[in-house]
């Protein structure tokens, strides 16, 4: 089982102060990773450290928009001197607009682009040299049911994250010669703040209609939970998952493979 040990491996979760980059970072952790972490809010920040701290996790933080390419630059600089060059990038950072696209504005398309798919570009290239000369990485994007499938509202994020599944796919097809895998982690619906306005329950405190949605279409009749991504993000990021490259592993309970529950 050494195979998913990551041992004197150093991890940049980006966007890990809660939600799927924080199981994820905690996930790396408890394999035995060294673990780097970024986001924008210094709030943010100070109550995650206190929880990694909680679980017995000295994660370093650093504020740092990944949308900023000095910034990144300087953040992996500071994570080399401090830990160590970065063995494992997990692009986690990313936001979502729901806006009917004939309402949304053109800057905010541009700017759930610019984060969710501008970004891992920015930040795989901040760590791509490192690993290409150790002849050895692993970069993880984590896409999602929007990188296959469009719903309304959603018109940037599926944009974005359709182009991640494929930014995957060049990576991959690109850096392999270098021992670096690249691969995708696709979650289906889980329960975090950025899908809170979906799941709360009505004035009447019957179900939100997307919950029930939801519900109705995951075989596994449920949410999914940060933790779900743990075992997933350990695998893509071990020696356990060397000769898989390119490839989007969804963590969706069954969504993509179900019609729906039948009326
Ligand atoms: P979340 O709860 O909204 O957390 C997003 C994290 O990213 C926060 O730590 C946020 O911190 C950080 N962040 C946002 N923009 C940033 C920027 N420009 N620079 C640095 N940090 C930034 O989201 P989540 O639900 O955990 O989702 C995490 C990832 O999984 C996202 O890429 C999302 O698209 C994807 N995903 C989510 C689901 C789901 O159902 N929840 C499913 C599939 C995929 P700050 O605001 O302090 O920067
Ligand atoms: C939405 C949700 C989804 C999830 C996730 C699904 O509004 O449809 O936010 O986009 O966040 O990406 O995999």
């Amino acid at each position: 089982m050494d195979m998913f040990s990551l041992k004197g491996r150093v991890a940049l979760v980006t966007g890990a102060a809660y939600g799927i980059g924080f199981a994820i970072a905690e996930a790396l952790a408890e394999a035995g990773a060294e673990i780097a972490f970024n986001c924008r809010s210094q709030a943010h920040l100070d109550a995650a450290l206190e929880e990694y701290k909680k679980r017995g996790i000295e994660a370093r933080g650093y504020i740092c928009d990944v949308t900023d390419e000095a910034a990144v630059g300087k953040m992996v600089a500071d994570i080399t001197c401090a830990l160590g060059p970065v063995d494992i990038l997990v692009n986690n950072a990313g936001i979502i607009k729901r806006i009917p696209m004939h309402e949304m504005e053109a800057s905010e398309f541009r700017e759930v682009v610019e984060i969710d798919l501008v970004a891992p570009y920015i930040v795989s290239k901040a760590v791509l040299p490192s690993m290409m000369e150790r002849r050895h990485g692993k970069i993880i994007n984590v896409c999602s049911m929007m990188s296959e499938l469009g719903r309304e509202t959603v018109s940037a994020y599926a944009s974005a994250k359709g182009g991640l599944k494929m930014l995957t796919r060049n990576i991959a097809s690109e850096y392999g010669k270098y021992g670096i895998c690249c691969n995708g982690i696709g979650p289906g619906y889980i329960a975090t703040p950025q899908t809170a306005p979906l799941r709360e329950p009505k004035p009447d405190g019957s179900r939100h209609p997307f919950d029930s949605f939801i519900i109705s279409k995951t075989p596994a009749e449920r949410w999914g939970v940060p933790d779900d991504l743990k075992g997933p993000a350990v695998f893509l990021a071990s020696d356990a998952s060397d000769f898989v490259n390119g490839h989007i592993l969804y963590v969706d309970g069954g969504i993509l493979a179900y019609i729906g529950k039948q009326p």
